[in-house]
C-alpha cells in the first residue's frame, strides 16, 4: 500500500476523551472513529487488524475441530422468553420492535438462538459431539461504555457453543476450548492467563476468564507467578485426545489464578510470598460449562444409545475480538505509539523515502516495495512529499515492527537502514539483505 493513496487519518493531538493509552493511540493512529457512545466505525487500518485477529481466531477454532457458521445480529424476543433471560438481562439488552410490533433484540450473545437451531435439527447421540461457533457483532447497552473498544456497546465477539451427550464429553469440550484459546492469544503476541471466575448472566458452574495483565484492566486479579512461565509454544496438540487436553488444562489451572469474584485469601496466603501477585487484568475471553441449563428450558433433547431421551450438555465460549486490539496495545506500546506484535501487524514493514522525487531514492524504494510484495508480504510505503521527521513520527505512531529508511546519503554506499520498532536499533544493509531478514522474521507467522 502506498500511503499517498491510503486512508490513514492520523491525529497530531491527543484526543481529550481518551483516558488510556490504547484508546488514545487507536484514535491518533486513525484506526477508529466514534459514531456514538461506545459505537465505532473501523477505519481501514483498524479494520485490517480486526480482520487479522478474526482470521487467527478462525484458524485456531477450525484446528480444534469447531465448525464456523453465522447467526444474525437481530433475534426474536420469544426465544429469550423461553430461556427465561428476556427479563433477567435488564437494561443491557437493546430491545427493538419491528413493523408488525413484534419484539426483537440486538443479540448480546447467542445461547438461545443456537439452542433453537440445535433442537430443530439434532435429535440423536450419533450427531454428537458438536461445536458450532460464529464471529459476529454483539450489542450490550453497558452502563459505563469506556476506554474505546475495550468496553464498547457494539463489539465484535467470537462465540462458540458445544453440544455433548454427557458431562464427561462436555468437559473435554471445555478443556479443548481452553487449549485453543491459549494458542490463539499466544499467536497474537499476548500472554492471557486463565483464571477461575464467576459466570454472571450466562450461568453455570464452571467458568474461566482469560486475562491480560495490564494496569488499565478493569478486573482485579490474584495469581501465583509460576503461571507466567507456562507456554503452549509450537507444541502440536491432538484436540481429539481427551487426556492430552485435560493434562494441558491441569497444567494451566493448577497455579492459583483468580479474579476478585472468586478470590480466596486463605488459599492465596499459602503460596510463598515472593510468588504471590495481585494486579489488574483485561478480560479477553471466557469459557463456560453450564450443563443442561438451556437445553432443559428450551427442550433440546437427544436420544442416547440406550434409547433414553436426555437434555444435551452445553457450554459456551467467547473471545472479545475487538477488545483484543485494545488489550494488545495496552500490552505493547511506548510513548511514541503502538508496537504491533509480528503476528497481528497491519503491514509487515514501513518504507520511509527521505527524498521523494530523487530518482535513485524513489527507484530503490520502489524495488523494495515490489520485492516485499513478491515475497507475499505487505509493505506500507510512505511516498508522500513530507519532511522526514513527520514520516518517522507517523511510522512510530502506527507501530509496524520493521521500517526501512532510504535516502541519498546511504545510497552513496549502496545501503539502506533497517530499524526495529521494538528495540529502536538500526542497521545499515543492502536492499536484498533487508528483504531476506524481514522475510525470515515473518516466516514463523505465515
Ligand atoms: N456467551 C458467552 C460466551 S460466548 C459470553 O457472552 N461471554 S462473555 O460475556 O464473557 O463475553 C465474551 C467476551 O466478549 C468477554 O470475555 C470480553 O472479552 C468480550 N466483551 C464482553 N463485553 C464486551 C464489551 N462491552 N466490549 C468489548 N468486549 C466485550
Amino acid at each position: 500500500m502506498r500511503l499517498s493513496r491510503y486512508f490513514l487519518p492520523v491525529l497530531k493531538e491527543n484526543p481529550a476523551e481518551a483516558q488510556i493509552a490504547s484508546h488514545r493511540l487507536m484514535l491518533r493512529a486513525g484506526m477508529i472513529k466514534q459514531s456514538s457512545t461506545g459505537i465505532y466505525s473501523w477505519l481501514p487500518m483498524g479494520f485490517k487488524i480486526l480482520r487479522k485477529l478474526e482470521n487467527i481466531v478462525h484458524e485456531e477454532q477450525v484446528r480444534a475441530g469447531h465448525i464456523p457458521m453465522l447467526m444474525p445480529t437481530l433475534q426474536p424476543a420469544d426465544l429469550w422468553r423461553e430461556s427465561g433471560r428476556y427479563e433477567v438481562y435488564g437494561h443491557e439488552m437493546l430491545r427493538i420492535k419491528d413493523r408488525h410490533d413484534r419484539d426483537m433484540l440486538y443479540g448480546p450473545t447467542n445461547e438461545e438462538l443456537i439452542t433453537d437451531i440445535f433442537r430443530n435439527h439434532v435429535g440423536s447421540y450419533k450427531d454428537l459431539p458438536l461445536t458450532l461457533y460464529h464471529i459476529q457483532w454483539k450489542f450490550r447497552d453497558e452502563t459505563r461504555p469506556r476506554f474505546g473498544v475495550m468496553r464498547g456497546r457494539e463489539f465484535f465477539m467470537k462465540d462458540g457453543y458445544n453440544f455433548d451427550i454427557d458431562r464427561k464429553s462436555a468437559m473435554h469440550a471445555y478443556n479443548r476450548h481452553l487449549v485453543s484459546y491459549l494458542r490463539t492469544y499466544e499467536r497474537m503476541g499476548l500472554k492471557a492467563l486463565p483464571m477461575r471466575a464467576d459466570s454472571g448472566p450466562i450461568g453455570g458452574e464452571d467458568t474461566h476468564e482469560f486475562l491480560v495483565l495490564a494496569d488499565t484492566g478493569e478486573s482485579e486479579v490474584f495469581y501465583d507467578s509460576d503461571i507466567l512461565d507456562l507456554k503452549i509454544g509450537d507444541r502440536t496438540v491432538d484436540y481429539d485426545d481427551q487426556d492430552e487436553c485435560a493434562a494441558i488444562f491441569n497444567e494451566w489451572t493448577t497455579p492459583y489464578a483468580r479474579t476478585d469474584e472468586t478470590h480466596d485469601d486463605d488459599i492465596f496466603l499459602q503460596i510463598p510470598a515472593h510468588r504471590r501477585k495481585s494486579s489488574r487484568g483485561i478480560e479477553v475471553g471466557q469459557i463456560f460449562y453450564f450443563g443442561t441449563k438451556y437445553s432443559e428450558s428450551m427442550g433440546a433433547n437427544v436420544v442416547k444409545d440406550t434409547g433414553e431421551l436426555v437434555p444435551v450438555h452445553m457450554g459456551s465460549h467467547g473471545i472479545g475480538v475487538s477488545r483484543l486490539i485494545g488489550a494488545i496495545i495496552e500490552a505493547s506500546h511506548d510513548d511514541r505509539g503502538i508496537i504491533w506484535p509480528e503476528g497481528v501487524t497491519p503491514f509487515h514493514c514501513g518504507i520511509v523515502n527521505l527524498k521523494q522525487g530523487d530518482a535513485e531514492t524513489d527507484a530503490v524504494c520502489e524495488a523494495f516495495y515490489l520485492g516485499m510484495k513478491a515475497l507475499g508480504l505487505e509493505p506500507l510505503y510512505d511516498d508522500r512529499l513530507e519532511r522526514a521527521g513527520g514520516k518517522f513520527a507517523t511510522m512510530d505512531l502506527i507501530g509496524l515492527p520493521w521500517r526501512i529508511t532510504v535516502g541519498p546519503r546511504g545510497l552513496k554506499n549502496g545501503v539502506i537502514e533497517l530499524t526495529s520498532r521494538r528495540t529502536g536499533k538500526s542497521e545499515e544493509m543492502l536492499v536484498e539483505n533487508a528483504l531476506e531478514r524481514i522475510a525470515q522474521t515473518y516466516s514463523a507467522y505465515t
